[in-house]
């Protein structure tokens, strides 16, 4: 079904936060191929630049509030989805969240592991188009920084990591069956960066978004499986060590023909120096 990304995100974070309430209530099964569709549980502690983005005034305290992803990119700066900060996902304009924290150092959103920073500041592209879902990205600043360990580096224009081909991670606490079932701790899966050409005939221009090659990067497996899924927003596609996509929007999770679409990172690092 082609539903608008954003309000499916922020219906489908309020009941994960509920469904992990009850953690015995209907296990899942959980296909071996299918995370954050097709994941697997990977330490934070490796992967130190992947942070949660909080509300518990919005989502709810079960999984500490996580409603979408974010990734370190400097020692007070994250990047996550534009669209993370809307008010389709957020219920409410984001003036009125008083409680927006980035959570970093924490694998299993049960626990009160590593650190809840306060966000002192959030701008959204400016070119951000929600009709195409072009730009979609927003910059946070954090109050407090955080170690220099924690900062992932980005891939540039023309950087081999985005070369199709290419083998790729999505990181995230998003749904990892593609049914609202939100992980407890942190997933990665393994997706291989596809040509503009394969991910210009999936997506030529729906009410799901148009890809546009010079501002997305597209992943995931042309038969399905591995993907990125609702809750992972924001979160970081990693190729070769660097950054080279935030997860952005698709049609549905895993599905054949369908693959992740990911806001591509060196048109962010052109865009941030424009309004710098
Ligand atoms: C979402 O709704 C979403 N399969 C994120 C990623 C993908 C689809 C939807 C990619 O936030």
């Amino acid at each position: 079904m082609r539903r608008p990304i954003v309000r499916t995100l922020a219906r489908a974070a309020a009941l994960g936060a509920a469904a992990a309430a009850l953690p015995l209530a209907s296990p899942a099964p959980v296909a071996a191929d299918s995370v954050v569709v097709g994941g697997k549980l990977v330490r934070v502690a490796d992967s130190p630049w992947v942070v949660a983005l909080s509300s518990r005034d919005r989502f709810g305290g079960t999984r500490s509030g996580q409603f979408c992803g974010g990734v370190v990119v400097g020692r007070s700066t994250v990047l996550t989805a534009a669209h993370c900060m809307s008010k389709e996902v957020l219920g409410v304009p984001l003036r009125r969240v008083s409680d927006l924290k980035v959570i970093a150092g924490r694998e299993d959103l049960a626990t009160n592991a590593g650190n809840e920073i306060s966000v002192s500041n959030v701008k959204t592209n400016p070119e951000y188009d929600a009709s195409t879902n072009s730009g979609d990205f927003a910059t946070l600043t954090l109050a407090e920084p955080l170690p220099e360990s924690y900062v992932i580096r980005a891939a540039g224009a023309g950087d081999a990591a985005y070369k199709p081909g290419t083998s790729a991670a999505v990181y995230g606490w998003g749904d990892t069956t593609g049914r609202g079932n939100y992980a407890q701790s942190l997933h990665a899966a393994d997706v291989t960066v596809l040509a503009d050409k394969e991910c210009q005939e999936a997506y030529p221009g729906s009410a799901d978004g148009t890809y546009t090659p010079a501002s997305m990067v597209c992943a995931g497996e042309i038969q399905g499986g591995r993907d990125a899924c609702q809750g992972d927003s924001g979160g970081p596609l990693v190729a070769r060590g660097k950054l080279i996509g935030l997860v952005s929007w698709g049609d549905g999770c895993g599905r054949a023909g369908s693959p992740g679409v990911y806001t591509r990172i060196s048109e962010v690092v052109r865009v941030m120096k424009r309004y710098a």
